[in-house]
């Protein structure tokens, strides 16, 4: 299969490239693009070395399959020429995700939505994958009412200003901020820009993009979304209140059993899932797993994944592995 990777020299375009060649995603020719300041450059794929293009020449060398990591605006102009090339955009932004025409996928919870009528289909906000996936096999067991959600989140979310920002304070050297504060031994209550109603726009994804993914408007989601001085992923604090009571252990089974989830639940021996462990794997890890003992049918958990990975490339990969297997991208292939 073609794959045009567009924004390849980003931190998650370039993590596209190691999870396109750790999973051996059946790769013939890669196509890597980026801005008209990176278009020359070379970049390496399987021992291979790739001359950056720019987005018309990508476009004439018609791939399969694009992988878009290169924020919303560029999405929204450059998507649908893909697409309207026939080609089958997998978009890492928020451009589309919200489009009531555009799927929101992530295939351990909704891959079966997608058809090959779809050209452009959306990855959902990092913080939002990973708390799905944990989430799903309880909701079709005890219904989820409502998700009170906190965030710890990796500066890598931000991108390679935000890295450079942290380890420059490290240092003590000044440098361009990703931030409006001080990262390192801080921690900021503000993700992404403020929205009207007081929640930031990282909070609005998680409320919404929630509903969407898991198909049901009525979980209700609140979310506090918070950046703190970590690289390896992201961690949430998740409250769920279900319609009908729970066992402990089921609840546990039920995890560990779940595509895409390891249950690292074991605090006689300080076992729980940390963004040091979690980073450069694919799963979504889940620790801390109790009842919330003010309520009802309420279970508190620990959810912890790298936002890289599975918050972004991994899952794009995912879904063109997906349509892959099932034909959906317009010729057989083999995965
Ligand atoms: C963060 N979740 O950690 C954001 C980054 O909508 O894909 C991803 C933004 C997005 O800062």
């Amino acid at each position: 299969m073609k794959v045009a990777v567009v924004g390849a020299t980003g931190l998650v375009g370039t993590k596209m490239l190691q999870v396109l060649a750790e999973r051996n995603f059946p790769v013939t020719e890669l196509i890597p693009v980026a801005s008209e300041k990176s278009v020359g450059k070379e970049i390496t794929f399987k021992g291979k070395q790739y001359k950056v293009v720019s987005v018309e020449d990508a476009i004439k060398q018609k791939p399969n399959v694009a992988l878009f990591s290169a924020g919303g605006s560029t999405s929204l102009a450059q998507a649908p020429l893909f697409a309207d090339a026939g080609i089958t955009v997998i978009d890492n932004s928020s451009a589309w995700r919200m489009d009531p025409t555009k799927k929101l996928v992530v295939p351990e919870v909704n891959a079966d939505v997608l058809t090959a009528e779809d050209k452009i289909i959306a990855n959902p906000n990092c913080s939002t994958i990973q708390m799905v996936v944990a989430l799903k096999p309880l909701h079709e067991k005890y219904k989820i009412k409502r998700v009170v959600v906190s965030t710890y989140q990796s500066v890598t979310g931000t991108g390679v200003k935000a890295v450079d920002q942290l380890f420059n304070e490290r240092k003590g050297i000044d440098g361009p901020k990703a931030y409006p504060y001080t990262i390192d031994l801080n921690v900021i209550p503000q993700i992404d820009v403020f929205t009207e109603n007081g929640y930031t726009k990282e909070e609005m994804k998680m409320i919404l993009e929630t509903k969407k993914i898991m198909g049901d408007d009525s979980i209700k989601v609140t979310a506090t979304t918070v950046r703190i001085p970590v690289m390896g992923g992201h961690s949430e604090s998740v409250n769920i209140e279900f319609e009908n009571d729970f066992d402990l252990a089921e609840v546990r089974e039920l995890l560990s059993n779940a595509p895409g989830v390891v249950v690292t639940d074991d605090v006689a021996n300080l076992k729980y899932p940390m963004p040091l462990d979690a980073h450069d794997k694919d799963e979504v890890f889940v620790g801390r797993i109790r009842r919330d003992e003010t309520q009802p049918n309420t279970l508190n958990c620990w959810i912890v994944s790298d936002n890289l990975r599975k918050g972004a490339a991994t899952n794009a990969i995912q879904i063109a592995e997906y349509l892959a297997a099932k034909n959906l991208i317009g010729q057989e292939v083999e995965v």
